[in-house]
């Protein structure tokens, strides 16, 4: 306890520069090379997280610890419009949108922030992150009319304050502005001008960036009126054909093109995962984007571009939920095969990463270089391409096959000219793979003249320097370094054979395992080599701390380090029980506020050992209670529908508008009720609803189910598409007697809204909910019920119109009323709920899913509930049946309510909890369950 005491104070002590450093801002400029900061140059090497899409502000630490630990100096953070406003003039960013808090973090983690506000930022989230009400507001969308103007402006003038607080100019985090989002068709430049007069007004002094699309073909602002100071690109080279993970290259090159001479090149959306457009799973997507791929794409990349901002789409893709999905392209599940699991788990993905962020944010001269000729290979199945930094002569290869898409072996030699001499470099291209190998380079203190391993990373402690090199296991390696006399070499693992000609010490090895060898004088400094594969590379973890970056080997990822006199600090995890090795100037370890037995190695680092987690077990869901929701009941609540009128270009097939927009009802399902005297004759109730892709509408007259039918996607203007979501059902003989008062309720599934993309109003003001009803001649008057909108901390997206919602049934504090579960349940709205406990470990991460069983042919939807927590819908026969329900909505008591809408009688597939994962973080994850 003492030590731990000890232990905390002086991480005080080193917190406090730290903070007061913060405080101070910091010059942030560009030239044609990289960003700077205070004059110093930085290669951002950024990749993208939505806090939208992780519901619990405690996790965000976690996912931002893990993208920190892979290597990356940045994040690229979208802001939702939509997820903030829920009406015009209401704004929200209290807890789970309050970004102040995630800003902070970056802050604290040492993280850049590329902020992204829109106001459009797409993202395959509802409207593309435009609120749903501007569907009701006049003025084109994504144009300098005055009705949009005026919309956007509210929400600039409440985001742009705050991103403006937290610029690295004022010593926060936020290094670059990016301003609208892939604005490539039916542009206006005057918006593009007016957003950045706007973000300058409200104080956004940093570089004012944009993503264009399609690699700068289209409109792409690096010139004339709207032009911004860093335009970037956007690239998705393997498209979104997950269904077939094997293609490769299917949308180009993805070499990110120069688009202004006196900016750096920035690779502003760079493809690091999937959207699952063809419902193949995330898996696929994760193939289809995997490690073969980004080392071929992204290395190409980085010496084809010299890029030197990067952000990579997405690192974690998170849960699209509530009503957070774009109906037409994604499902509740955002994982898009991402770096990091929807889960927060790390892929194999994660350690290309952390391999190439490495050797980007370690080898300084990156930063800064110029295309060069390149070595040229004896065999031309083999491909070169160079740069060099002009002020070290640094040179970096990029060597992969001609072809990229070959699975050939290929070895070969460069004839290289190197700043140290001229060399014949053996290299090896087996299958899809491409290498940056890096020649006349000052590693620390020692001179690096050429290696065939590539770099992972290198500290220098306590006057020696520590390197890990790499390659593929199985593959040649040689590493060539210079000394003025011959150095005294100690192999101390694995078979490294060394020779010295006067000037060069050259090892020649296999890669395999992990090899190290000591090298000590020569005239300089002592150095422990590392030559690891791309597995054993991938175990170890550089961190910064304020004694410098230190290295550590073995945990399965260490989020911190810090050094405090002689004791290294770490917070690590651990999958299971293993070995940890420090190379840092400390003797003495403590990792996640214990300490750890540790010995000296030859190596010269402390090795100890760390426990795994224990196992865990769920407890079954079981005693699921009942409840039906009969239709359009209850009284209160309805709104009258009868407006003539709407600002959308769609117009209605009949009247009154029945557009649930129209009325304030902007997501989730809608109860609409029609009153009309039965002429008695009437033999077909006619519906047209829209309701995005796989949704639906079920039908009522006089409380009997008449049956259902697809919802419609959209409504075309030109050429006109009368006919969207059409549905006619038959009228039973006798169900309506002539001079009587019919009711007709129709349950319409609105699954979200419309992208913006091509800034069309007519795709963007698409309807939701009914389009057109004709019962014979009858004339109808229309109520229309949704959400009520009461739920502040969930907010809007989180609940629709169903009476159960508005009654707040899926909530867990409501326990009356409820029955035993019927073997079936009839069509239309019912609601199960179960209650159950988890007991997990409070040292333990362990995520959580409900998974249901695989039914594909039941004739249901359901809303899947989490202690009032709208998670997502499940749909039988969709590729998703796992819902990952956060740490922090899930917590020690649970309750799980369904809401499920059913075409047809039937039961329910059976639901499950699963983990999905079990990692040892010797503290709480979160504090609701430790
Ligand atoms: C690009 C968008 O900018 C981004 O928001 C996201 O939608 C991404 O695509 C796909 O997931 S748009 C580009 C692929 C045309």
């Amino acid at each position: 306890m003492r030590i731990l005491v000890a232990v905390l104070m002086l991480l005080g002590l080193i917190a406090a520069p730290a903070a007061a450093d913060q405080a101070r801002g910091h010059t942030v400029a560009y030239d044609k090379y990289s960003l700077t900061v205070d004059g110093r140059r930085v290669v951002l090497w950024s990749g993208e997280f939505h806090y939208f899409r992780l519901p619990s502000p405690e996790l965000w630490r976690d996912v931002l610890e893990k993208i920190r630990a892979a290597g990356f100096n940045g994040v690229s953070l979208y802001f939702h419009w939509g997820y903030h406003s829920p009406a015009p003039g209401v704004y929200d960013f209290s807890g789970i949108r309050d970004v102040e808090r995630l800003l902070r973090m970056t802050e604290e983690l040492g993280l850049y922030v590329v902020a992204r506000p829109g106001p459009y930022i797409n993202a395959e989230t509802t409207g593309g992150g435009l609120p749903a009400w501007l569907k009701t507001v006049e003025g084109r969308a994504r144009s300098s009319d005055a009705g949009y103007t005026a919309a956007y402006r509210e929400w600039l003038s409440r985001i742009n304050p705050i991103l403006a607080r937290h610029q690295v100019t004022r010593g926060g985090s936020v290094i670059a502005y990016n301003v609208e989002n892939e604005y490539a068709v039916n542009v206006d430049p005057l918006y593009m001008e007016q957003l950045q007069q706007k973000a300058r007004a409200d104080g956004i002094d940093v570089p004012i960036v944009h993503n264009n699309c399609c690699n700068g073909d289209l409109a792409n602002w690096s010139s004339g009126q709207g032009a911004v100071q860093i335009p970037g690109v956007d690239d998705y080279p393997q498209a979104f054909n997950c269904q077939d993970p094997g293609t490769w290259g299917t949308w180009g090159e993805g070499v990110t093109r120069r688009l202004r001479d006196d900016a750096p090149v920035y690779a502003a959306e760079y493809q690091a995962g999937a959207i699952d457009l063809n419902n193949a799973g995330y898996e696929k997507c994760r193939e289809l984007t995997g490690p073969d791929y980004m080392k071929v794409y992204y290395k190409s990349n980085i010496i084809g571009s010299g890029a030197t901002m990067y952000g990579y789409y997405m690192l974690h893709g998170g849960t699209s939920w509530g009503w957070l999905p774009q109906p037409n392209d994604v499902y509740t599940s955002y994982d898009y095969g991402a770096a990091i699991t929807e889960s927060r788990g790390l892929t194999t993905k994660y350690d290309e990463f952390k391999r190439q962020g490495y050797f980007l944010t370690t080898v300084k001269p990156l930063a800064k270089t110029d295309s060069s000729p390149a070595p040229g290979p004896a065999d031309p199945a083999v491909f070169t391409q160079a740069r060099t930094n002009p002020d070290t002569g640094t040179q970096f290869v990029l060597v992969r096959h001609a072809d990229r898409r070959t699975s050939a072996d290929v070895s070969t030699v460069l004839d290289w000219s190197t700043p140290d001499g001229s060399y014949s470099v053996p290299v090896r291209v087996n299958g899809r793979d491409a290498k940056i190998l890096v020649a006349g380079y000052d590693l620390g203190g020692q001179r690096l003249v050429w290696s065939n391993s590539e770099i992972l990373t290198h500290v220098t402690v306590q006057g020696r320097d520590v390197a890990v090199l790499y390659g593929r296991e199985g593959e040649q390696g040689s590493t060539v370094l210079r000394y003025n006399s011959a150095p005294q070499v100690r192999v101390l693992e694995g078979a490294v054979r060394s020779s010295f000609d006067g000037k060069d010490l050259r090892l020649d090895y296999t890669h395999s395992g992990l090899a190290r060898v000591l090298v000590e004088g020569g005239g300089r400094p002592p150095m422990l080599l590392m030559l690891g594969t791309d597995q054993t590379a991938a175990q170890f973890w550089r961190l910064d701390t304020a004694a410098g970056p230190v290295l550590v080997r073995g945990p399965s990822l260490t989020r911190s380090a810090a050094v405090a006199g002689d004791w290294l600090v770490l917070k690590a995890d651990m999958d299971q029980a293993g070995e940890v090795e420090t190379f840092a100037p400390t003797r003495r370890l403590v990792v996640d506020g214990k300490l750890v037995p540790a010995r000296r190695t030859p190596s010269g680092s402390l090795v100890g050992r760390l426990p795994g987690p224990r196992p865990v077990s769920l407890s079954a869901l079981s005693s699921w209670q009942y409840r039906a929701e009969p239709p359009a009941f209850g009284d209160s609540g309805w709104t009258v529908a009868d407006k003539t009128t709407t600002a959308s270009p769609i117009k209605p097939k009949t009247l009154p508008v029945l557009y649930a927009d129209e009325y304030g009802y902007h997501y989730g399902n809608v109860w609409y009720r029609g009153a009309f005297t039965a002429g008695g004759d009437e033999k077909t109730v006619s519906v047209n609803a829209i309701t995005g892709k796989r949704g639906n509408y079920l039908v009522w007259l006089n409380g009997h189910y008449l049956g259902s039918a697809l919802g419609g996607t959209q409504a075309d203007s030109e050429p006109v598409n009368p006919d969207p979501g059409r549905g006619d059902f038959t009228i039973p003989e006798g169900l309506l007697v002539k001079g009587s008062a019919a009711t007709l309720s129709v349950l319409v599934t609105n699954m979200g809204h419309n992208d913006n993309w091509t800034a069309d109003d007519t795709r963007f003001k698409q309807p939701r909910g009914l389009f057109g009803v004709t019962v014979g001649d009858a004339k109808i008057s229309w109520q229309i019920r949704g959400a009520s909108n009461s739920d502040v901390e969930r907010g809007p997206m989180n609940t629709g119109g169903l009476y159960g919602e508005r009654a707040g049934w899926h909530l867990p504090d409501r326990h009356s009323r409820w029955s035993p579960a019927p073997a079936t349940m009839p069509a239309g709205v019912s609601w199960y709920r179960s209650t159950f406990r988890l007991d997990l470990p409070a040292d333990q991460d362990v995520p959580v899913a409900l998974r249901f069983g695989d039914q594909p042919d039941r004739k249901y939807r359901a809303f899947v509930f989490v202690n009032g927590w709208n998670m997502g819908q499940y749909m039988p026969g969709a590729p998703q049946r796992d819902f990952v329900v956060p740490a922090g909505v899930l917590g020690r008591s649970n309750t799980v309510t369904l809401a499920v809408i059913a075409t047809e009688p039937g039961a329910l597939a059976p639901v499950s909890l699963v983990a999905l994962g079990n990692h040892w973080t010797g503290t709480a994850a979160v504090d609701q369950l430790g």
